[in-house]
């Protein structure tokens, strides 16, 4: 059975929403992060880099997020969550996939981590400015009229955007796309999204 490490207010979430959404059983163990916000050092003897989300699956340690939701997808859910191998949509998919760690993720976390110690030097703000509008225009694109990424069909994509929206919307950055906030309320309205936050708590912290 596979045992989700987690830690409150991180990617984990998206791990906990898919573990739900297939219906699947697991262990759950839970970390808090400390007053500086980081993860405890607990969670460094289970995989060296100390982050959420890791799993284990027998002797299988995996971090990074959409590594992780693509093995439990193939592994436990039959695929159903991605387009089939093999195909352009597959493809297409996994793009969308990646895209979110490998290049969204850099500038609006900046920002938003900026903010949270102190602020950004200006060369910094005029660098994140720019780059978290193409981000957020690209994906406002790609959700077109949705309600998924994938039109019709919800995919392991949109899991792996929901951190991201979430954490953008908190530090108000999604003020100018009411596309994609409509697209974030259409994720967190799922059965098993509502249910992983009773589990193991909302993705952002409180607005202090
Ligand atoms: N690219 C990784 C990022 C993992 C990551 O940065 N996790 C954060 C939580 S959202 C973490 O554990 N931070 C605690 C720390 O660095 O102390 C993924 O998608 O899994």
């Amino acid at each position: 059975m596979i045992t989700l490490h987690h830690l409150n207010f991180s990617r984990s979430s998206r791990v906990l929403w898919l573990l739900e959404e297939l219906g699947l059983k697991y262990n759950l163990v839970k970390y808090e992060r400390n007053e500086r916000f980081r993860a405890p050092p607990e969670l460094a003897k289970v995989h060296p880099l100390g982050k959420a989300p890791v799993i284990q699956d027998g002797d299988l340690i995996l971090a990074e997020s959409a590594v992780i939701l693509n093995y439990i997808n193939a592994k436990y859910g039959e695929g159903r969550l991605a387009p089939a191998p093999g195909t352009r949509e597959h493809d297409l998919h996994e793009e969308w996939l990646q895209y979110v760690e490998s290049s969204a993720a850099f500038p609006i976390m900046l920002k938003l981590i900026g903010g949270m110690t102190g602020g950004l030097t200006e060369g910094l703000d005029r660098f994140t400015g720019p780059s978290i509008s193409k981000t957020l225009d690209y994906v406002a694109a790609g959700v077109g009229q949705g309600p998924y990424l994938l039109g019709e069909i919800f995919s392991l994509a949109d899991i792996q955007f929901s951190y991201l929206l979430e954490m953008a919307a908190h530090g108000g950055l999604l003020a100018k796309y009411p596309a994609l906030t409509t697209y974030l309320e259409q994720l967190k309205s799922r059965p098993a999204f509502v249910r992983a936050v009773e589990i193991g708590g909302p993705m952002t912290p409180p607005k202090a």
